[in-house]
């Protein structure tokens, strides 16, 4: 069969990430032709983001974005490509990656104001009135602890939950975020008729109508029935009344979700027959980016929130992680840990510790022992997730770590670290929190090797704290923002499976292109030390002792 892409067409992803708007463009040979991006802070100041999002400052957990920030942030993003020449025609089709649970509340009549945009005018004047409400929770949100337990309760507990949906409830996923807003805000949820995700969002803007949502970004809702792939009536009942209707349809990751707008081809001279791909949630785009398809390949993307994920046959959904359909293969799943600790608390100890440097932070890495003679360090500059512990950074010190065996050490706890020893506290920390929580919800370990993406993959020092510490080669991808990169990817492989009428494994496309285009991965890091890793195995179960204690006197749950 020939699956190639005709020569002249060019395939468009986007990442809507927490902090900025990205888009990647492949050609034909799945080569990059080019990259841009939108910073919200700096690029659209009038909306007063910090690191692109509200923090309420009476400390309740509640993290919010502005929806029209998104829209504005979309025109903004095609204006600079119109800079750059493009030649908008040749994108045969589109797709997206979005931040996941994030939700956007559609007012009562939005779709008609959708449906008529005028190419004249920029979106963000036109879709103003669009909203029920103006602001979105986001995925940093852990304001709804008490909707978790109630939805959790309603369904027969945190592990049916689970089993049924793929998570227990988050505080953070959409389900319980929905039933805040139905409790607190009536008017709200009543004027709604349409509630997306920003991926399906994004896709709306595009096609000039509702988008389905994805079934992959739709698993991190708890409200679908992760094994059936549709709405779970228990969990939609125990979230609010009639909200099925507001949902609309889900969708496989790789179907066309609508013609490129008539906005999008009078503006920016798209072609008619531009197809929209259904966009999906940033992880899962991440998985197409990096092509991970082999079991026991694991991923790490450090990002604004660091997350693990693999593929997985057949997962057994529990109390930790989340299971989703795989994206790019209807028939298996992806398996994922997320922490909402990721760079920018590596940055504030960068920032306090290491001069604003990473120069500096990487010296310090560099000049301190591994194990750190026994400190271990939590740092919590906002509420975790896993494990689920509000603000806060607590510090101990193994005794005598020389002469004891690692398991019969006593700890003490400390009120700091000198400068370097934070530094490897931090990344040590959170890397022995991974392997443990990875280990804990069954995913391969050792893995047969780690491919390392986002932001921080670029750092060598921290690439070789994975190595010692998971005791496996470490892998970088050539370009660190494998979300946009998967959506383009993924958009191309919708464009074929429509071209095709049947799904077509992602694999035809990329097999013989691999290592000659931008997908293909660089060995970083050879596996490490027997020895050393051994001995991270007992510092990662003292650390998950302390950890768990942790989780006893303060936890959320
Ligand atoms: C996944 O469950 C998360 O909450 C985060 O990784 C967001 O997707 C970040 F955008």
């Amino acid at each position: 069969m020939d699956y190639s892409l005709p020569d002249d067409s060019l395939f468009l992803g986007f990442d809507c990430s927490t902090q900025s708007l990205k888009a990647t463009i492949l050609d034909a040979n799945l080569s990059i032709l080019a990259s841009e991006i939108v910073h919200f802070d700096s690029e659209l100041p009038h909306y007063k983001t910090k690191d692109g999002v509200h923090r309420d400052p009476s400390g309740n957990g509640r993290i919010v974005s502005p929806t029209l920030m998104w829209v504005e942030a979309l025109d903004l993003l095609l204006e600079k490509f119109v800079k750059e020449k493009l030649d908008f025609g040749r994108i045969a089709a589109v797709s997206g990656s979005g931040q996941q649970h994030s939700s956007v509340y559609w007012k009562k009549g939005s779709c008609n104001m959708l449906a008529s945009l005028d190419p004249e005018k920029h979106l963000v004047a036109q879709l103003s009135d669009a909203f029920s409400t103006k602001e979105s929770p986001i995925w940093m949100d852990s304001s709804t602890t008490v909707q978790c337990r109630e939805i959790e309760r309603a369904v027969g507990g945190a592990l049916e939950l689970s089993q049924l949906t793929g998570s227990r409830a988050h505080e953070r996923f959409t389900g319980p975020q929905i039933r805040k807003i139905y409790e607190m805000q009536p008017d709200v949820y009543h004027d709604t008729e349409r509630i997306s995700l920003v991926s399906s969002f994004m896709a709306s803007l595009l096609i000039g109508g509702y988008a389905s949502l994805d079934e992959t970004d739709g698993s991190g809702m708890n409200l679908m029935d992760i094994k059936r792939r549709v709405w779970s009536k228990i969990a939609l009942e125990a979230t609010a009344p009639g909200l099925e209707g507001k949902l609309g349809k889900l969708a496989p990751a790789h179907d066309v979700a609508g013609l490129i707008a008539p906005y999008f081809v009078k503006r920016f001279h798209f072609r008619k027959s531009c197809l929209v791909i259904q966009w999906s949630g940033d992880n899962p785009n991440s998985l197409a980016g990096l092509t991970l398809n082999t079991l026991g390949d694991l991923a790490i993307s450090l990002g604004t929130s660091d997350t693990v994920f693999g593929v997985a046959i057949e997962p057994q959904p529990s109390l930790e992680g989340h299971v989703l359909p795989n994206p790019v293969d209807p028939t298996c799943y992806m398996v994922m840990l997320v922490y909402k600790n990721g760079s920018l608390t590596r940055e504030d100890i960068r920032n306090r510790c290491a001069e604003k440097s990473w120069d500096v932070f990487n010296k310090f890495l560099e000049k301190t022992p591994p194990l750190n003679g026994g400190k271990l360090g939590f740092y919590y500059k906002e509420n975790e997730i896993l494990p689920p512990l509000p603000i806060g950074f607590h510090r101990y010190i193994l005794d005598n770590l020389t002469n004891g065996s690692l398991d019969e050490l006593r700890e003490h706890e400390v009120e700091e670290f000198d400068a370097p020893s934070e530094v490897r506290a931090i990344i040590e920390g959170q890397l022995l929190s991974m392997r443990a929580h990875a280990e804990r919800s069954g995913m391969p370990t050792p893995p047969k090797r780690i491919i390392v993406t986002g932001g921080a993959s670029t750092n060598k020092s921290i690439l070789n704290a994975i190595t010692s510490i998971f005791g496996c080669a470490v892998y970088t991808v050539q370009r660190p923002d494998s979300a946009s990169l998967g959506a383009a990817l993924r958009a191309a492989h919708g464009w074929l499976c429509n071209r095709e009428h049947c799904f077509v494994p992602i694999s035809c496309m990329y097999e013989d292109k691999i290592e000659k285009t931008s997908l293909g991965c660089k060995l970083s890091v050879p596996a490490g030390d027997t020895e050393l890793l051994s001995k991270y195995t007992s510092f990662m179960k003292r650390r998950m002792e302390i950890e768990d204690r942790l989780v006893w006197k303060l936890g959320r749950r």
